[in-house]
């Protein structure tokens, strides 16, 4: 049996400003610190260790790995950054408030923005300078990959080439990874394992700084995955992302 570690980067100041985040590079909160503290501590208690990690090129992920391998005391260990294991692109949504989009577009297209399988949100400009073909350190992509929108998807889409060509062997081989990356890329790698529906994907949320664990056959098929920590919190912060974008009654 594999074990596979799986984390979404904790509290990043767009999440607790609220705001739609996407590949906008923003940092963790100091709640989002703890989070990833308490990450670490959950692991240790549990006995997790690791080989190897991976994250994406996004500074709220990074960080959060690194506090998780300063607290185990594995800063030697191999990370390797992707931009495959990015957040989903949000568009022209970057940056706009959720809450505030749900007042004037109303709760269902804010939900179909947020949660659809396919819809993408409004698209960013091409030469709207926040376009990823002008940030640096998506040099070496090719222009023609590197979204200005993207819908789960299409997130998915680029992430799978990265599970069957970087993270399966590499589990495969028998080193234990810990994949540091976000709400919806790590939807589209669930979706994938789990084997869910477009439809009941709409409902799967996963909340900041939780370590969510699958155990693995030699096929990779998950036979049982479970959050660290107290169960109810859990639902209370999976619960928080699914509301996010409610308006104050
Ligand atoms: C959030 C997810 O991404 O937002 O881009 O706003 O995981 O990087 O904080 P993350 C964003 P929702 O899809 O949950 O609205």
């Amino acid at each position: 049996m594999y074990r596979l570690a799986l984390l979404r980067h904790g509290q990043s100041t767009w999440n607790h400003e609220n705001r739609f985040t996407g590949w906008t590079d923003v940092d963790l909160t100091e709640l989002g610190r703890q989070e990833a503290e308490t990450a670490a501590r959950l692991f240790q208690e549990e006995g997790f260790t690791f080989d190897v990690c991976f994250t994406s090129v996004l500074k709220r992920a990074v960080r959060t790995l690194w506090i998780v391998q300063d607290a185990l005391d594995l800063l030697w260990l191999p990370v390797h950054k992707t931009w495959r294991l990015n957040e989903r692109h949000y568009g022209a949504l970057q940056g706009l408030n959720k809450a505030e989009m749900t007042a004037k577009y109303g709760e269902a297209q804010v939900f179909e923005w947020r949660r659809s399988f396919e819809v993408t949100p409004p698209a960013l400009e091409l030469d709207d300078p926040r376009h990823p073909r002008y940030d640096r350190r998506y040099g070496e992509t090719p222009t023609e990959d590197l979204p200005a929108t993207e819908s789960l998807k299409l997130t998915i889409d680029r992430v799978l080439p990265y599970w069957h060509a970087n993270l399966a062997p590499e589990i495969r081989t028998g080193r234990r990874i810990l994949v540091c990356a976000h709400g919806n890329s790590l939807r589209g790698l669930v979706k994938f394992l789990d084997n869910i529906s477009e439809q009941e994907i709409s409902n799967l949320n996963i909340p900041t700084g939780i370590p969510l664990i699958y155990e693995l056959d030699q096929d990779l098929r998950p036979l049982r995955s479970y959050y660290l920590g107290d169960q109810n919190a859990v639902n209370a912060s999976i619960q928080a992302v699914a509301d996010q974008a409610k308006t104050k009654a």
